[in-house]
């Protein structure tokens, strides 16, 4: 019988297929080839990756970055890098010292393999599928399992086709394609989708393009995205010194898609995300003339040598506007050298920027927040309200070319283009700021692992009860992202202690939450969260779930609810209702008592329980595989190992 045609999608995914039936419409699980954390995840992954008992990782490669918390005002950030060190020497594990880059453009340049999968700490892993992979971001405590020989667990996906033709125009880039995706299908609506692109415009586009566009992908709540692997990519990886990693990867012939949407490069116009959703696109022409204090260039969307190299060529033999503040953080080391070698870094300077470390720095709020109310135009990939550290500046999210011609101007501005940079023969390869490779996958027995005083252990879960009687100890409206639920920037270096980060749970929405958790279950009742649509969306932060559960939050009922945090929710055995009609969120204030009769049984059962607020009864449904069922039921994952 001749084979089906497949898209990559599925040729990837049957190559890695151990638990479930693709033909049904359920969960799968998959074998993951690599791993990777960032040290603002990756101390809660290693916790409880010691936790498992493991004498080393299983899987083929795990690299361990620290890019995040590289601040280090007092000595928590140090500490927790000590730390990391210390457990990639013992396990197995690859380290990437700070001041080596970005972990997304690291791996894209180092590691990344076409044909495998990547499972990351972080929700930009999608990274990877630049290069052919399927590159998915989970939780810490996901990885942990990925590291010990674990599957990993996504509903089958729905995979839709991104067709590219035609070519992109002059201050045009892969910026502009991914916000134009981001302007059909939006921020909400997309959990359970894998976008593929494919048609002859692929081609036209260099590795770091498509790996722009498929970091971003993370916004539209998809499960990843992937591009092919071909000559595009085989030329990027000889360039890198790793020919031998290259494997081709096309879809089939009459290959299907559940799904197809039509892009033509050679219409896209520069674009913007305009604050406060990466989903809220205008044009550049629209907000022309508009004044920008500052101008943010880098992040693991667009900190390419590309990338830079092009600002550079724009602000060549210019300075930037007087009253505007310009930032450049590269992505990786091996960036900076390139700029250093052809002159392009000479120029930034002289052009009057601020180069910054090669690390996610002003992205996640650690640094160069802008002033109050000020317009800042940024690279990144997120401008949720008050991430950049400021809660009344507006951040718009453009293209390399639209900052470096906004920075020039002092205004919104479209670049009108320069020279392509033309994709690199031979990237200088130094690999000296990754540790322990000499004893990746063997790692060091009886190595003693180094633990400073903010490190914490991590707390465990207990059994659903039978029957919940709590409390409604927040209410929350559409879109509240991790960062609402957790806030990084100055909080940032709480990460690997719960107790110490908890205290700021829900912060930007109601500074009191945490007292009123205690105050709740003192008096012995759960806690509960009430939310509108898209729940949980952006980071892949698990301590938006593990912070909650240690103040005693048992249950979220939600209109809808992303894919990572969902699953981090059930990973730490907090059970994620959706309304049944969602209508009756409105039925639910602040402070209201709730009772869930039966929520166990419900959980054992069909998924469907009922909620009495007020004496009204309200249904509410959580539909779990029997894994998933498992997990919630024991208290969560750490606690169902035992
Ligand atoms: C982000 O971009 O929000 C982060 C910071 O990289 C997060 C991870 C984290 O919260 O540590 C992510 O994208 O998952
Ligand atoms: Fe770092 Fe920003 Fe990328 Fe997150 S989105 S990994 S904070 S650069």
């Amino acid at each position: 019988m001749k084979a089906m045609p497949q898209n990559v999608t599925q040729k990837i995914l049957a190559r890695h297929l151990v638990e479930g039936d693709p033909a049904k419409d359920a969960e799968i699980g998959i074998r993951i080839d690599q791993t990777l954390t960032q040290d603002a995840t990756g101390t809660m992954a290693y916790l409880q990756f010691e936790s498992m008992g493991v004498p080393r990782v299983r899987n083929e490669l795990a690299v361990s970055y620290v890019d995040h918390n590289t601040v280090q005002i007092g000595f928590e950030n140090a500490d927790d890098h000590d730390f990391l060190a210390s457990v990639a020497r013992k396990y197995g594990i690859v380290y990437s010292k700070a001041g080596n880059g970005i972990c997304h453009q690291l791996h894209l340049e180092r590691f990344g393999k076409p044909g495998t999968t990547l499972l990351g700490s972080d929700s930009h892993t999608p990274t990877g599928g630049g290069i052919g992979q399927i590159a998915i971001g989970a939780g810490g405590i996901d990885i942990a399992v990925a590291m010990a020989g674990g599957a990993f667990h996504i509903p089958t996906p729905k995979v839709r086709a991104i067709v590219l033709t035609g070519r992109l125009r002059r201050g045009v880039s892969a910026k502009d394609v991914i916000l134009k995706v981001l302007e059909r299908f939006g921020t909400k609506g997309n959990v359970g989708w894998i976008f593929e692109y494919t048609g002859p415009g692929v081609a036209t586009l260099d590795v770091p393009s498509r790996a722009t566009i498929t970091n971003m992908g993370a916004e539209l709540g998809v499960t990843t995205s992937v591009f092919p692997s071909d000559v595009v990519t085989r030329q990027f990886l000889a360039a890198q010194g790793r020919a031998r990693d290259f494997t081709p990867l096309a879809a089939d012939r009459g290959a299907t898609y559940d799904d197809v949407f039509r892009v033509d490069l050679s219409k896209i116009e520069p674009l913007a995300a305009a604050p406060h959703s990466p989903g809220n696109i205008v044009t550049v022409r629209s907000m022309k003339g508009t004044r920008v204090n500052q101008v943010m260039i880098g992040s693991c969307t667009n900190s390419s040598y590309r990338d830079i190299r092009t600002v550079a060529q724009i602000l060549k033999g210019h300075h930037v506007a007087p009253d505007v503040e310009v930032g450049i953080a590269c992505g990786s080391r091996q960036v900076v050298n390139m700029l250093a070698a052809d002159g392009s870094l000479a120029i930034l300077i002289k052009a009057g920027c601020r180069i910054l470390e090669n690390a996610c720095g002003f992205c996640i709020g650690a640094h160069m927040s802008p002033a109050t109310d000020a317009v800042s135009l940024r690279t990144n990939n997120r401008n949720f309200e008050g991430r950049s550290g400021t809660k009344s500046a507006k951040v718009y999210l453009v293209s390399p070319e639209t900052a470096a011609a906004s920075a020039l101007a002092g205004t919104f501005t479209a670049s009108a283009g320069t020279r392509a940079v033309p994709a690199p023969r031979r990237f200088p390869v130094d690999d000296a700021m990754f540790l322990y490779r000499d004893t990746a996958g063997k790692g060091v027995r009886g190595a003693r692992i180094v633990r400073g005083p903010n490190i914490a252990p991590v707390p465990k879960g207990e059994q659903l009860v039978a029957d919940l009687k709590g409390v409604c100890a927040i209410k929350v409206g559409d879109k509240i992202t991790t960062d609402h639920i957790m806030p990084a920037g100055a909080r940032l270096k709480f990460r690997s202690n719960v107790p110490a980060y908890a205290k700021f749970v829900f912060e930007p929405c109601d500074p009191g939450f945490h007292d009123t958790c205690l105050a709740n279950r003192a008096k012995g009742l759960a806690n509960l969260i009430v939310a509108g649509e898209s729940y949980g969306q952006g980071s892949s932060r698990e301590h938006a779930a593990l912070c909650p559960m240690y103040l005693g939050v048992k249950a979220v009922i939600a209109k809808s609810i992303e894919r990572i945090h969902r699953a981090n929710l059930i990973n730490f055995g907090i059970v994620p209702f959706v309304f049944e009609d969602p209508a009756d969120y409105g039925c639910i204030a602040a402070g209201d008592p709730i009772a869930i009769p039966g929520i166990r049984r419900a959980v054992e059962t069909d998924g469907v329980a009922t909620l009495v607020v007020r004496g009204k009864a309200i249904r509410v449904r959580t539909s779990l595989s029997d894994r998933e069922r498992h997990l919630i039921l024991c208290g969560g994952l750490l606690a169902s190992l035992k």
